[in-house]
This record gives structure tokens, C-alpha cells and sequence, in this order.
């Protein structure tokens, strides 16, 4: 026996783009039924972003999430930028006007998930073997198997917002997607620590031992990277290792006011970036990781997820007023940004990281980029106005 559910969006994923997409829907009275192959705890848990532009924030407070962000996010006018040893200041709101917010994608997740159980929007947990049908049909479907039960959603659209590793960017076939990919030859080792930030700004540091990050989520919560071999395990790394490297790389000046403690969470992430074009294929939708991943460097994966899901959303408000430009527009509307963020990220991870396979000349350019940095506003403004994030459309 197949039990049948029917709705007008199907949004396959319950990360920080579904849970955002079925609340803007829901504000404009669209329903949605949300599926997750984890349950909310597991999703609550994941350990990831930090920064927030000023558009993802006005997204959630359109949402009406933003309250608590509001309350306990801090607001940051700047942030470092670190070349063997010499700091070179990013003044975001005097170059741009704008600031952003440091709050935790943890949170936002949770701030999510309270409005979404509060107005009771109807969840699936736990789902497996989902599988895409009818995209071109006119009744697409989505299937699911749930405590060894058959689930069978008929809707109008399918919201693709399950990550890298989905099923949603699978289901367009080889002839229609395109994909470019580039992988680093290295991942970042992140811990936290319940101490208070070794400064109040970020500081990304490029040291000849490799990169470093100082972030935080309080007053008194830090969140610290280095930059790690790919074959690197999280037990290769006592915190005693973490440390002395941390230190190290920041330099003895910066250091000297590093708070050292237990780390209570430590993980490896390696760093890609990868486009998949388009973003639709018939009534399927991609949105967030499911169709783009960028490196942490520039803090853009959460941010671009959030601005896709902000176009989404307005497209299929205007599609159940009678206007389908929007939906049209959509997938190219969506991926000139995203290639702004590719962009940007990518030359922040070019210029703050150790390449093993590069040689003087390589590391010369880095030099020289950071001088110019240090030497020219308007390189430092352009560095500021993507970091802030670029405009919607
Ligand atoms: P998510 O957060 O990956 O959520 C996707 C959801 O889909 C579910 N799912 C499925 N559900 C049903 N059926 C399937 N077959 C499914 N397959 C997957 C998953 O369980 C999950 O709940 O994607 P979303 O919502 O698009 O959000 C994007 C952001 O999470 C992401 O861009 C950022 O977190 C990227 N990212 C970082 N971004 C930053 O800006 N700064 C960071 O420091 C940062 N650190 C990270 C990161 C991403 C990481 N990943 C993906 C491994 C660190 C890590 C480790
Ligand atoms: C974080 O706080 O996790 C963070 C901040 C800035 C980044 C990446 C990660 O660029």
C-alpha cells in the first residue's frame, strides 16, 4: 500500500534553503511538505557558517525569524585580513555602507525549525530511497520510503534543496546539466572552544605553515580553523597540536592574547567549489548546496543559499498570482550571482591558502596581492562590497 500526499511545493531537504523556502512560502499562504532522509537534532547539530550578510539577514527577518538574531548575533563592521604577519584591516561599513552579522548557522536552523513546528508545517524525518518523477509530466511526483512504508507527494513543483550529496540534482539528466568542479588540495580543520575570541573582528591569516581563521559565535564561544591535509584525520589532531599551529600562524603578536582551552567540537571539511547549470529542469528547482558550493572563505555558502531561496520564493509567490516571469527568469537569474560568489571565494582561497604544489613565483603573486590590497582602497573596497554581499538581482 502507497500512502498518497498532495501539496503545492515539495522541498526535498530540511537544511537551513528548505526550512527558509517553506516559511516564505507559507507567509504567502503557499503549502509545502518538507522531507529529510536526518531528523531535526541531527540537522540542529551540524557545526557550519557563521557569517550572515545584510540580505540574508533581512531575508530572515522577512521570514519573521529574525527576533533572536537581532537579540544575541553580533554585528561586525570589519574584519582582518593577515600576510606573514602583517594585519591589514577591511573597514566594511566605511567602504560599504554595510556591515554583517555574526550568528551561527546552527541557530538560524533552530530559529527555523521553532516557527515551522509553532505553525505546524508538515515534516517527513527519517526518509529514505527518495526518488523524482514527472518533471516534465506536468504532475511530477516525489516518492519516499518511511519506517518501511510507501509515500507517494503529487505537486505542482519540487524545491531541490538536499544539499551536495541529494538526489534532486541527479534526477536532470546527463544531456541537460552541466557541471564545473575544482578541488583544493587541502581541507580546514574547525574547532570550538567555550572561550572568548582571541579578537572582536575575524582575522583570516596566511602564514608559509599554511592559512588560519579566528571566528567566533559569542562573547564567549570561539570558532577556529587551520588549514589541513586532505588525508588529515580529526584524531591526527590532539587540541595540544590545534594550539601550538592556531598560535603559530596567527603570530606572536596576535597570539599573545589567544585563550587556549578544550575543544568541544573539532571537524575536517574539505574545500570545493562547483556550479551545476541550469538550476531547473521542468517543475525540479534546485536551490543552495544542491546546485553550488563554494570554500569557506569567503563565507558565501549559507548567503547564497539564502539569496536562491529568496529568488524562489518571490518567483512562485508570482506564479500563484498568475505571473510566471519570475519561474523563467529563476535559473539564470540565480546563477549570475552565484558566480559572483564562485568568484570571489575562489580568489580569497588563492590568496590566504598554502598551495603545496605552487612554487616562488606563485607565492610571489600572493605577496603581491596583499601589498596592493594594503596600498589601495579600491581593492580593499572590492574585497569589502563582495564580502557584504552583492546586490539580489
Ligand atoms: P544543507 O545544509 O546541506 O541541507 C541539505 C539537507 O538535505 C538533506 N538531504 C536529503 N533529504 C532527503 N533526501 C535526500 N536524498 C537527501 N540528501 C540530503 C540533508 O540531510 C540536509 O538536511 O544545504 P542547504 O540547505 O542548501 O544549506 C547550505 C549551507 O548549509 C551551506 O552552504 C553552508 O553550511 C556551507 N558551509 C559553510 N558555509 C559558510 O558560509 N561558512 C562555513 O564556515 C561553512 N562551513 C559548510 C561548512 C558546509 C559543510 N558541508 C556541506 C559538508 C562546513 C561543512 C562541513
Ligand atoms: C565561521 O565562523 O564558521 C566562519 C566564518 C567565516 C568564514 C568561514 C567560517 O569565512
Amino acid at each position: 500500500m502507497t500512502r498518497t500526499l498532495k501539496t503545492q511545493v515539495c522541498i526535498i531537504g530540511a537544511g537551513p534553503s528548505g526550512l527558509l523556502l517553506s516559511q516564505l512560502l507559507a507567509n504567502a499562504g503557499i503549502d509545502t511538505i518538507v522531507l529529510d532522509r536526518k531528523d531535526r537534532a541531527y540537522i540542529e547539530g551540524r557545526i557550519r557558517a557563521g557569517v550572515l550578510e545584510q540580505g540574508t539577514v533581512t531575508a530572515l527577518e522577512e521570514a519573521g525569524v529574525a527576533g533572536r538574531l537581532h537579540r544575541e548575533g553580533l554585528p561586525h563592521d570589519g574584519f582582518e585580513l593577515a600576510f606573514d604577519g602583517q594585519r591589514h584591516r577591511i573597514d566594511l561599513k566605511r567602504l560599504t555602507g554595510k556591515s554583517v552579522m555574526v550568528y551561527g548557522q546552527t541557530e538560524v536552523t533552530k530559529d527555523l525549525f521553532d516557527k515551522r513546528f509553532e505553525e505546524g508545517q508538515a515534516f517527513h524525518f527519517d526518509v529514505e530511497d527518495v526518488t523524482l518523477d514527472g518533471l516534465k509530466s506536468g504532475v511530477p511526483q516525489v516518492r519516499f520510503t518511511k519506517d518501511g512504508e510507501a509515500v507517494e507527494v503529487t505537486c505542482d513543483y519540487i524545491a531541490g534543496c538536499d544539499g551536495y550529496h541529494g538526489v534532486s540534482r541527479r534526477a536532470i539528466p546527463a544531456d541537460v546539466l552541466k557541471t564545473y568542479e575544482r578541488v583544493y588540495p587541502f581541507g580546514w580543520l574547525g574547532i570550538l572552544v567555550d572561550q572568548p575570541p582571541v579578537n572582536h573582528e575575524l582575522i583570516y591569516a596566511n602564514h608559509a605553515r599554511g592559512f588560519a581563521l579566528a571566528s567566533m559565535r559569542s562573547a564567549t564561544r570561539s570558532r577556529y580553523y587551520v588549514q589541513c591535509d586532505l588525508t588529515d584525520r580529526v584524531e591526527d589532531w590532539s587540541d595540544a597540536r590545534f594550539w601550538e599551529e592556531f598560535a603559530t600562524r596567527l603570530g606572536p603578536e596576535t597570539a599573545a592574547d589567544l585563550k587556549t582551552g578544550p575543544s568541544f567540537e573539532k571537524s575536517i571539511a574539505p574545500l570545493r567549489s562547483f556550479v551545476a547549470e541550469p538550476m531547473r529542469y521542468g517543475a525540479l528547482f534546485l536551490a543552495g548546496d544542491a546546485a553550488h558550493i563554494v570554500p569557506p572563505t569567503g563565507a558565501k555558502g549559507l548567503n547564497a543559499a539564502v539569496a536562491d531561496v529568496r529568488l524562489l520564493a518571490r518567483a512562485f509567490t508570482a506564479h500563484y498570482e498568475g505571473n510566471d516571469a519570475r519561474l523563467e527568469a529563476y535559473s539564470a537569474q540565480a546563477l549570475a550571482r552565484v558566480w559572483q560568489c564562485e568568484r570571489f571565494s575562489w580568489q580569497l582561497s588563492m590568496l590566504m591558502h598554502q598551495f603545496p604544489e605552487d612554487g616562488a613565483f606563485a607565492k610571489q603573486m600572493q605577496r603581491a596581492d596583499f601589498a596592493y590590497l594594503v596600498s589601495s582602497e579600491s581593492a580593499s573596497r572590492s574585497i569589502a562590497e563582495n564580502y557584504v554581499g552583492l546586490p539580489l538581482e
